[in-house]
């Protein structure tokens, strides 16, 4: 391609319970054949721009959740997928996968039964149902500690869980906070403080790595529905769905402390109203989430990246 020719990137979006995703299915970078965990630090390293272009403004916004379409490595999958946001990458995303499956259905690329799906922290399946639901089998997820307490300035201490489900969360309970709509500001603040408490403290994933994710707890005033949450991803903007991965680590927590049994349902609440169904089964000790949602496809676009405009790979803070 010329240098002063504009490139184009087919991409599909949707929402999951509100919570969107831009699905690159052409267009974008050849990051090679090796595996979802290679081909994201490839991403990470030569093609960070392209991650900004699709969903910083003034494409996207901070709530915007990519996703790159990528050929799986085992024939048996049918794609691998690494997603991303305004600040960085995803290891799993439960509303993202979703949104993949219906975007695939979308597309006719997939019909209703059950989908292996390749990501960076492994191989997670979806079954497309009849009417269009989605539930995702989510990798293995565990709580790494529980009830530790945090000193957050400004709002004294409070106690909550690190859990994987596929990101690393910190689930806190004991809180003062109303999870409503109209506190998204107040709860963003105090959710940011207390991730920056933990950074300072010292206090991280099973493996050292940050905990980019918090995540508020709260009564559902819904008929049937077990709880209310409120998340916070990585780059400040806040889950419009109930987080799959976060519903995942509130899952295994619950599971931990004897409140979940193989099979039970949950149902979380997101801070926008919608909700996500959740269980678990426990295979060799260890515990998969399955998380069941619907997506629905908004948009089909191509977008352009003109290289004469200097805002082309997007506004990066
Ligand atoms: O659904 O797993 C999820 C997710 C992670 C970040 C935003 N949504």
């Amino acid at each position: 391609m010329p240098d002063n020719e504009s490139r184009r990137v087919s991409v599909i979006d949707s929402h999951t319970g509100g919570e969107p995703t831009r699905l690159v299915v052409k267009g974008g970078p050849d990051l090679g054949d090796g595996s979802l965990a290679d081909r994201l630090a490839r991403f990470r390293s030569d093609n960070d721009s392209f991650r900004s272009a699709v969903v910083n403004e003034p494409r996207g916004s901070d709530v915007m959740v990519g996703g790159l379409l990528c050929a799986p490595v085992d024939s048996c999958c049918a794609a691998g997928v690494i997603f991303f946001n305004n600040v960085g990458y995803l290891g799993m995303c439960g509303h993202g996968t979703i949104g993949l499956i219906a975007t695939l259905a979308y597309l006719k690329r997939i019909s209703p039964g059950e989908h292996r799906i390749e990501t960076p922290v492994g191989v997670v399946s979806a079954v497309l149902h009849e009417n269009g639901e989605v539930t995702v089998t989510n990798v293995a997820s565990y709580r790494s500690a529980a009830n530790v307490a945090a000193q957050v300035p400004g709002y004294g201490q409070i106690h909550g869980d690190v859990a994987w489900g596929g990101n690393w969360f910190f689930l806190v309970h004991d809180h003062k906070m109303e999870l409503a709509l109209k506190n998204v500001a107040e709860l963003t603040s105090f959710t940011w403080a207390i991730r920056q408490a933990l950074r300072e403290h010292g206090v991280a994933g099973a493996d050292g790595k940050e905990i980019d994710h918090v995540e508020l707890f709260g009564p559902s005033q819904l008929p049937g529905v077990d709880s209310k949450n409120f998340v916070l991803c990585p780059g400040k903007a806040y889950d419009r769905s109930p987080c799959g991965t976060g519903t995942s680590a509130k899952l295994a927590c619950l599971h931990a402390d004897g409140k979940l049994r193989e099979g039970q349902i949950w149902r979380q609440e997101s801070i926008v109203g919608s909700v996500f169904e959740g269980s678990i089964s426990v295979r060799d000790g260890k515990v998969y989430p399955s998380i069941k949602g619907s997506a629905f496809v908004n948009a089909e676009a191509e977008l352009v990246l003109d290289p004469r405009d200097p805002l082309c790979m997007g506004i990066r803070s």
